[in-house]
C-alpha cells in the first residue's frame, strides 16, 4: 500500500466513525481544510515532474474526490439519523385543544352583534345601510320631518344643543336615525330601500334610559309600497332575528309627527318564570314604531307625494339586544367593563349570517 491508499483508507474510517456532524466537519478540516492532508498532497503536484505529475495527479485528484464523495454521504446520512431521533423524542399530542390566539379572545359587543345580525336580515331583503353624523341641524332633524313648534323634543330639556353659531344656527345631538333617511332622500331617487343604524341622544338618564342609545330606523320609498309591504317586512324581520318560525303581531294605532298613519307594533311572547320567550304564549311586549311617511316629509325632502309614497320604522336596537340575550341591566352597555363583555360578548370570528345562523 502506498501513501496515498493509507491516507484514503485512513480518511474513510475517520468519516464512518464521526458520530455527528460536528465530529464529521472536523474530519473534513484535517483532510480538505487549508491545512489538511489532502490539501498538502495536491501542494506537492506543483513541484513534480510532468512525468510525476502524470502519474500521481488522477490519484492525489481521485483520492480528494472519493473523501469528498464520502464526506457527503456521511453528511446526509446523520442529518437522517437526527431527524428520526427528534421524531422520536418529540411527539405532538393531537388530542389537547388548540389554544386561542389575541383575535380569538377578543369579543364583539352586544350592540355591534345586533347590528350586524339586523343588517343580515335586511340586507337579505335588498336593503343597503346608510350613515349620517351624530351632530345634526334643527332642519334635518326635526323640521324636515314635520315637527310642528313647540314639540316637547325641540325643549331645551329634552335635547343635547350646542351654543349658537355665527348664523345664530343651534346644532344638536341628533335625537333619532331619521336625519340619516331625509339626508338619504334628498340625495337619491326611489326606489329606496335603506336601513340606518346608529347611536341617538336624548336627556334622560334612569335604570332603562341612558343619555346615548342606539336605533336602526328603515325607509322603503316607490311608487306602490304600502302598509301591506311593512307588515310583511316587519314580520320576516322579527322571526329572522328572534329566530323562530312563527310570531304573532299586533299592529296598534298611535302618533307619530313624521308618519300618517302610523302605528305601534307588538309582538307575541309568554312571561313564564321571569324568563321572556317571542313567538309563543299570550302577552305582547312593544317592540317598535312605523307608519307611512308623511307626505309634508316626502315634499320637504323633494319627493312628489302624487307620485311616491313609502314606509318606515324605527326600533331601539339596546333595548331588543336586552330582550333577545337576556341582559337584565342597561347601564353596563356603556361601563366598558371586560368582565361583562367576556359574558355577553360576541366571538369575532363568528360573523352572523342567514344561512350560518345569526346568533350560533
Ligand atoms: C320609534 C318609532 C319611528 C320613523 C321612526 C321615519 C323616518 C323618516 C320618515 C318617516 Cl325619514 N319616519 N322614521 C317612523 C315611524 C316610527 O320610530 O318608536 N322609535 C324608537
Amino acid at each position: 500500500m502506498n501513501e496515498i491508499d493509507n491516507l484514503g483508507a485512513s480518511l474513510l474510517a475517520d468519516i464512518a466513525g464521526a458520530q455527528d456532524e460536528a465530529a464529521l466537519e472536523q474530519v473534513r478540516i484535517a483532510a480538505l481544510g487549508k491545512a489538511g492532508s489532502i490539501s498538502a498532497l495536491l501542494k506537492t503536484l506543483g513541484a513534480m515532474t510532468p512525468d510525476e505529475r502524470k502519474e500521481k495527479g488522477p490519484l492525489i485528484n481521485g483520492l480528494r474526490d472519493k473523501v469528498q464523495g464520502a464526506l457527503g454521504a456521511r453528511k446526509e446520512a446523520l442529518g437522517e439519523a437526527a431527524l428520526d431521533a427528534r421524531l422520536a423524542s418529540e411527539t405532538v399530542d393531537i388530542t389537547l385543544p388548540v389554544r386561542e390566539g389575541p383575535e380569538a379572545r377578543g369579543r364583539i359587543h352586544p350592540i355591534s352583534q345586533v347590528i350586524d345580525e339586523i343588517t343580515a336580515i335586511f340586507g337579505d331583503m335588498g336593503f343597503s345601510v346608510a350613515e349620517g353624523p351624530d351632530v345634526e341641524t334643527d332642519d334635518l332633524n326635526f323640521t324636515k320631518l314635520n315637527f310642528p313648534v313647540g314639540h316637547p323634543a325641540r325643549e331645551m330639556h329634552d335635547t343635547f344643543f350646542f351654543a349658537p353659531d355665527a348664523n345664530g344656527e343651534r346644532k344638536l345631538l341628533r335625537t333619532h336615525t331619521s336625519p340619516v333617511q331625509v339626508r338619504t332622500m334628498m340625495a337619491q331617487e326611489p326606489p329606496i330601500r335603506v336601513i340606518c343604524p346608529g347611536r341617538t341622544y336624548r336627556m334622560d338618564s334612569d335604570q332603562t334610559h341612558t343619555p346615548m342609545f342606539h336605533q336602526v330606523e328603515g325607509l322603503v320609498i316607490d311608487k306602490k309600497a304600502h302598509m301591506g309591504h311593512m307588515k310583511w317586512v316587519l314580520e320576516e324581520f322579527c322571526k329572522a332575528f328572534f329566530e323562530i318560525d312563527n310570531v304573532k303581531m299586533r299592529f296598534r294605532p298611535s302618533f307619530f309627527p313624521f308618519t300618517e298613519p302610523s302605528v305601534e307594533v307588538d309582538i307575541q311572547c309568554s312571561r313564564k318564570g321571569g324568563e321572556i320567550r317571542f313567538g309563543e304564549g299570550e302577552d305582547w311586549l312593544e317592540i317598535l314604531g312605523c307608519g307611512m311617511v308623511h307626505p309634508n316629509v316626502l315634499r320637504n325632502c323633494g319627493l312628489d307625494p302624487d307620485i311616491y309614497q313609502g314606509f318606515a320604522w324605527g326600533m331601539g336596537i339596546d333595548r331588543i339586544a336586552m330582550l333577545k340575550y337576556g341582559m337584565p341591566d342597561l347601564r353596563p352597555f356603556f361601563e366598558a367593563d371586560l368582565r361583562w363583555l367576556a359574558h355577553y360578548g360576541f366571538r369575532p370570528l363568528d360573523l352572523p349570517t342567514l344561512t350560518g345562523g345569526l346568533s350560533s
